[in-house]
């Protein structure tokens, strides 16, 4: 009798198992794998708090931390905690809480760029006040927005590059359309939290004066004068100083279905694929053009345009998306890390170094989140790996200085937190922990969801 038990028992118990492995063979990797990269931030994190904590990032070889300006703004603990909530990783949210409303102080004599502190600071506090709930992230942010606020008052409406938090003094004429256009989601959604739609006109009223300056191409160059409207650097390109221009055309109007910016989107989309575009021998990517003529400057891509990948996705072009990302992974394999950038006609590394951008990991994830295609989760599982291989030291993750030697580089981006691990972990992470169908993310990786009507 009792044999008979255990067989029927041990029956139940291989079918089972049998079973749940044939509804999704990769569960029980994909939870350790989960496990793996919380590890990982965690690892990161704890160096933040024991050798930087308070600042606004760390040097965890040095064994110090290092603030930006003058003071600290809390960069790290600000720009964490949207994946802390992701991860479900409460000791590390109470201690970034602790940190933020106990330090986080706005009112400095201080001179800031407004682009980056817009979307780390305020992109991530307008979205911890989304997840958490807590109403102190939501005031932060808004007294942020304000003192932020004289950028706009130029000639022409673009914003300055810096501002004074204290004395609201701007300076910085000349800028570049990504410190023009991509704060629109984050002041967008201040409009909306706060119900006070300034900061939204303010900051659209900025980037339609830019869009009404593209070239012939419909594509924008590089530096513009906000008090002249003059450009000073007529290159057209994806890349760093134009980017997240592109990035929140689209997501502004998937966030706030503002049809002005899907036309806008539109345009600048046919421009990017008819100049940029580049079909080369050693495959798709996206070069340099002047913006008036078309013509081809530069074969140069970089760890930053290949943000482009996941916004073709959120565009449906996925054929496009596709091309690209066998791009972006030949990059990211190249030497075993991506470098900074690349010349496409050759292969030949121009930047070498590796800062743990997210960018590749973003596209990657964004293909393998539409299209469930197992080669992208593999290319996801390759990207942590060699993170976890090059990136890692005893006591947390640094930034590499060349690829080719794979020599560490002793500071850490607050956006290691904010996006690459955030990106890792979405490829394994359960799927009621989080859903990129349900909100957008900002460039910084931080999601806003559409509360209103
Ligand atoms: C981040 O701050 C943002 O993703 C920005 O749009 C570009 N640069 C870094 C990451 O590489």
């Amino acid at each position: 009798m009792k044999y008979k038990i255990s067989l029927i028992l041990l029956f139940c118990f291989t079918f089972g198992i049998c079973n749940a492995q044939k509804k999704d063979p990769a569960a029980n990797e994909k939870k350790i794998y989960a496990g793996r990269v919380k590890t990982a931030f965690k690892k990161g994190w704890k160096a933040y708090m024991d050798y930087a904590k308070g600042m606004d990032a760390v040097n965890p070889i040095a064994k110090k931390g290092h603030n930006w300006y003058s003071e600290t703004l809390l960069m790290t603990p600000v720009d964490a905690f949207s994946t802390m909530h992701v991860m479900g990783l409460k000791k590390e949210m109470a201690e970034a809480k602790a940190l933020i409303f106990s330090k986080l102080n706005f009112d400095k004599d201080m001179e800031i760029q407004q682009f980056e502190i817009a979307i780390r600071i305020m992109g991530g506090l307008l979205s911890a006040y989304q997840l958490d709930g807590d109403p102190r992230f939501l005031s932060l942010a808004e007294d942020l927005g304000k003192r932020m606020l004289p950028v706009f008052e130029s000639p022409t409406g673009m914003p300055y590059r810096l501002v004074n938090l204290r004395t609201g003094k701007v300076s910085g004429a000349t800028t570049n359309p990504c410190e023009i256009g991509s704060m629109l989601l984050e002041y967008g959604m201040l409009s909306k939290l706060t119900n006070n739609p300034i900061y939204y006109e303010k900051c659209k009223r900025g980037v339609v004066a830019l869009y009404d300056r593209r070239g012939k191409t419909d594509l924008v160059g590089t530096e513009i004068s906000v008090e002249t409207g003059e450009w000073l650097d007529k290159s057209a390109h994806i890349s760093g100083r134009i980017d997240a221009y592109y990035e929140y055309l689209l997501k502004g109007w998937l966030l706030f279905g503002d049809k002005d910016l899907k036309n806008m989107w539109d345009v600048s989309k046919a421009g990017i694929a008819k100049h940029l575009g580049d079909q080369a021998p050693s495959g798709f990517w996206y070069g340099y053009a002047d913006m008036d003529s078309g013509k081809r400057t530069a074969t140069i891509f970089g760890a930053l345009d290949c943000f482009y990948g996941a916004i073709l996705c959120l565009d449906d072009d996925m054929e496009t998306a596709k091309k690209l990302q066998a791009s972006i992974y030949k990059m990211w394999t190249l030497k075993g890390l991506e470098p900074e950038s690349i010349d496409y006609s050759n292969m030949e590394i121009k930047a070498p170094y590796y800062m743990i951008r997210p960018e590749a990991i973003e596209s990657t994830y964004y293909l393998w989140h539409y299209t469930k295609d197992d080669q992208y989760y593999q290319q996801g599982k390759t990207m942590f790996e060699s993170i976890e291989k090059y990136c890692q030291v005893d006591n947390g993750y640094v930034q590499i200085k060349d690829v080719n030697t794979m020599e560490k580089w002793d500071t850490l981006e607050s956006f290691f937190f904010a996006e690459t691990m955030k990106y890792c972990y979405l490829f394994f992470a359960p799927e009621k922990s989080f859903s990129l169908d349900k909100c957008v993310l900002n460039t910084e990786a931080h999601p806003f969801f559409k509360t209103w009507k």
